[in-house]
């Protein structure tokens, strides 16, 4: 058993920019000698995605739209996938949506079509992605998916996103219990706050990350590194005996009351 994962294939979805969580794990596979593939929502982000991939040394990566909105696009990028590599390994779930205007204030005033929306691309994506990849995973394998505190205990103003990682986070034990008996694992990652473009228009991010710095039990916040790193560990025969599990990469802080 190794942590190498040289001959493996992932599918890396979510890269929106360098800061990206998806970029990190991609990074950390690529290093572990893994092949990669990606897959992007909007047509807008087709180049940087592109560009991202190609600066990989040594790797020519497949990049394939995917909006997980639409059934139809996840079955077109999935039989792409197949067309050109036949089996992967896993894949690494980093995708998650909600309306701006309801990531404020109080929970209550969520819209039903937000609510709906939110579960829709962060928590239902994750089993519709999973139920077409089993299909390319006929050697095992290894599904990740990015969860965060505000799923387990109410974080302010993560509202309307903490219900749809509870609800991911249910997700990975079901999808866990389906899919042990195939060999492959579904766990995930729950990572402390990271400056990324989700975060963006945060307006008091700032005190978030200076809150961990002071009071997580390692003192400081958690990398794009960090999360990859540990994402190598469970795509690998490492971590053979995980599953349904929620990884905590934040620097110690949900032990915190
Ligand atoms: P990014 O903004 O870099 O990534 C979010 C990604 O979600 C984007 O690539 C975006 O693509 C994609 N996405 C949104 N809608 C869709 C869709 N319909 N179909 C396919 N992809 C879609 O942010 P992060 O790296 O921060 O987020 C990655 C994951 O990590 C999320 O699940 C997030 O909740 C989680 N996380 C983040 C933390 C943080 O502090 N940053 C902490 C803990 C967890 P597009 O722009 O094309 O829509
Ligand atoms: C408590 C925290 C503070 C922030 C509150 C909510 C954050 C929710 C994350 C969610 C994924 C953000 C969005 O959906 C933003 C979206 O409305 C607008 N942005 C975009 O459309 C950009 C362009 C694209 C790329 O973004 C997406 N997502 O598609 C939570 C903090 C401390 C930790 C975080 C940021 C957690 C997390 O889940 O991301």
């Amino acid at each position: 058993m190794s942590l190498s994962l040289q001959g493996k294939t992932y599918v890396v979805m979510g890269v929106a920019n360098k800061r990206s969580i998806a970029w990190g794990i991609a990074r950390s596979l690529h290093n572990a000698g893994a092949k990669l593939i990606f897959t992007y929502a909007g047509e807008r982000l087709e180049k940087s995605v592109k560009d991202l991939a190609s600066s990989l040394e040594g790797e020519e990566s497949l990049v394939l739209p995917c909006d997980v909105t639409n059934d139809e696009d996840i079955e077109k990028c999935f039989a792409a996938i197949k067309e050109e590599v036949g089996v992967i390994h896993g894949l690494a779930h980093c995708i998650a949506f909600a309306n701006k205007e309801e990531l404020v204030g109080d929970y209550m005033n969520t819209t039903r079509e937000g609510f709906l929306l939110s579960q829709n691309i962060s928590s239902y994506s994750l089993t519709a992605v999973c139920k077409v990849a089993k299909d390319l995973m006929t050697e095992g394998g290894s599904i990740i998916s990015m969860t965060y505190l505000g799923g387990e205990r109410v974080v302010a103003n993560y509202n309307v996103m903490g219900v749809a990682k509870a609800s991911l986070e249910a997700s990975v034990k079901y999808l866990a219990n389906d899919l042990g008996k195939h060999g492959i694992r579904v766990n995930a990652i729950s990572a402390g706050p990271i400056r990324t473009l989700s975060a963006k228009g945060v307006s008091d991010f700032n005190s978030i990350l200076k809150e961990i710095e002071e009071r997580a039990p390692l003192r400081r916040n958690t990398t794009q590194e960090e999360v990859g790193d540990t994402a190598v560990f469970l795509a690998s025969d490492m971590s053979r005996g995980i599953t349904g599990e929620n990884i905590h990469v934040d620097s110690g802080y949900h032990i915190l009351g």
